[in-house]
């Protein structure tokens, strides 16, 4: 395969990988490979990763009878934290499929009616920490308070006090050091010696990840100690119900597994999107002005009014303004596939059972023979019915492909689009027409230094 230039003798493409990249891989991997056609490859100490940009073949790769999920370094890493936990479960571990199932209750649309008022009491605190400092917020880190208070909350019955108390909990401290090191061992895992420079800081990631676990076994035992039983979140599935035609349940270890992942993987891939998404309002007066005539119609005169559960559907207009940021965007910017068996993609690259290779979301979502000419513009509309169904199957995919795709779709889209309706309904917010987009990774993608002062609109009816 192609592979960018100024590849080195055993470091390989390291050099060009690192150089120039300061902490954000995805974004440098779409620089240095613009030009190398539908797929590349970039080699690292002798091992070799294999990159797909190109929407037609990253749609035969979501084939699922063809295919498979993998999993990429940067979520193998993530395996000492979230162990076989639905996200970092190889799709062969049989508690992948015992948990699929067990938790799928957990994201039925019953579900999110459940869930709905303690999504929009959190929205409220979000509102009412805007309405109190409505002046240079911090949009992704505000947003990113709400997604993780709304996990916890509806899932766990646990709450982190993001709006109410002024120090950060130390259990979100300890998760987000506890990330970084995983995103570390994943990029410096072939590096030689990598055990060495891993091993500076061992002891208080241990002391951090001895802290993660006591805190989330804390939330089961008093979960358990408390006698309920009920099964109408997750954690009450996790503990309470078994399968039906196997009458297996989880064990106290996966459970813990489950939690932290969705902890991880519940809250800052939607607080990106939102985050995005609020990009694009506040740079796209008309987009703006759309969305919040949107939301005046449904939720009517009163600023205070949030909407309903069967509301909440009704958003077409933001929803798509979601798409079509998830689009640019994708927040979980990629996702490993391998092949059941041998085989040839794009009838000319072979690949055998034990290869895999990254689907590169971010590429494959600008590639103009799916997106048209112009596929860096923002444009909701590329989302209205007529126009989805003019494009082929599979080239959309912000929430991954197949069996092992997003089991949190729908929660997230709930969340978002309730907040989101929400913000557009009682303020205008303007982006400094100095501020450049600056996306930060850590394993998701999140708008950097992004501020937006908030004023008080009066709803149009
Ligand atoms: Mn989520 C898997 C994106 C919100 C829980 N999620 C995935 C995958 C993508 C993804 C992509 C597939 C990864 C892969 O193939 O390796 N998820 C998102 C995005 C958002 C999101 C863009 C928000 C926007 N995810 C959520 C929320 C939850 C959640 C909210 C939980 C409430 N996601 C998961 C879990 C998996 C997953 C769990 C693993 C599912 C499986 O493999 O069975």
């Amino acid at each position: 395969f192609p592979h960018p230039p100024g590849r080195r003798p055993f470091a390989g493409d390291l050099p060009t990988m690192l150089r120039g990249s300061h902490g954000r891989p995805v974004q440098h991997a779409m620089e240095v490979s613009a030009g190398l056609g539908p797929i590349f490859e970039v080699r690292i100490f002798g091992q070799k990763l294999v990159f797909v940009r190109d929407a037609v073949l990253a749609a035969e790769l979501c084939d699922e009878r063809r295919f498979e999920k993998k999993l990429a370094p940067g979520v193998r890493a993530l395996r000492s934290i979230a162990g076989d936990g639905l996200f970092t479960a190889y799709s062969d571990e049989p508690n992948w499929r015992l948990a699929h199932d067990l938790l799928r209750p957990a994201f039925t649309r019953q579900a999110m009616q459940r869930y709905h008022g303690t999504m929009t009491s959190v929205a409220d605190e979000l509102i009412g920490s805007w309405d109190a400092s409505p002046a240079s917020m911090d949009v992704s880190s505000s947003l990113t308070k709400m997604t993780l208070e709304t996990i916890g909350r509806t899932s766990f019955s646990k709450d982190f006090g993001s709006f109410t108390r002024p120090q950060v909990d130390p259990f979100v401290d300890a998760m987000v050091a506890a990330l970084r090191r995983g995103q570390r061992r994943g990029t410096l895992g072939p590096v030689p010696g990598s055990k060495l420079l891993l091993r500076r800081g061992q002891k208080a990631y241990a002391e951090k990840q001895a802290y993660l676990d006591e805190v989330v076994d804390g939330i089961i035992q008093q979960r358990v100690a408390s006698g309920d039983d009920a099964q109408d979140d997750l954690l009450g599935l996790m503990l309470h119900a078994s399968h039906q035609e196997t009458g297996e349940k989880l064990d106290l270890v996966n459970i813990r597994h489950q939690i932290l992942t969705f902890l991880v993987a519940g809250h800052e891939t939607t607080s990106g999107a939102l985050s995005f998404a609020m990009y694009y309002l506040a740079t796209n007066p008309e987009v703006r002005a759309r969305a919040a005539a949107e939301t005046d119609e449904i939720l009517g005169a009163d600023p205070d009014a949030t909407p309903t559960f069967e509301q909440v559907a009704k958003f077409r207009y933001l929803r798509r303004v979601l798409d079509e940021s998830l689009r640019l965007w994708p927040t979980a910017p990629g996702f490993a596939r391998g092949p059941r068996a041998d085989t040839v993609i794009g009838d000319r690259y072979r690949m055998r059972s034990t290869d895999w290779c990254i689907v590169m979301a971010t590429a494959a979502h600008r590639d103009p023979q799916v997106w048209g000419a112009d596929p860096e513009r923002f444009d909701p509309d590329r989302f209205l019915p007529e126009n989805v169904r003019k494009r082929p199957a599979h080239t959309y995919f912000p929430f991954g492909t197949g069996e092992r795709a997003c089991i949190g779709r729908q929660f997230a889209l709930h969340e978002a689009i309730l907040v989101l309706a929400r913000i557009c309904h009682r303020y205008d917010f303007v982006a400094d027409p100095a501020y450049d987009l600056k996306i930060s990774e850590r394993l998701t993608l999140m708008p950097e230094e992004f501020m937006l002062d908030f004023t008080r609109r009066v709803p149009e009816t």
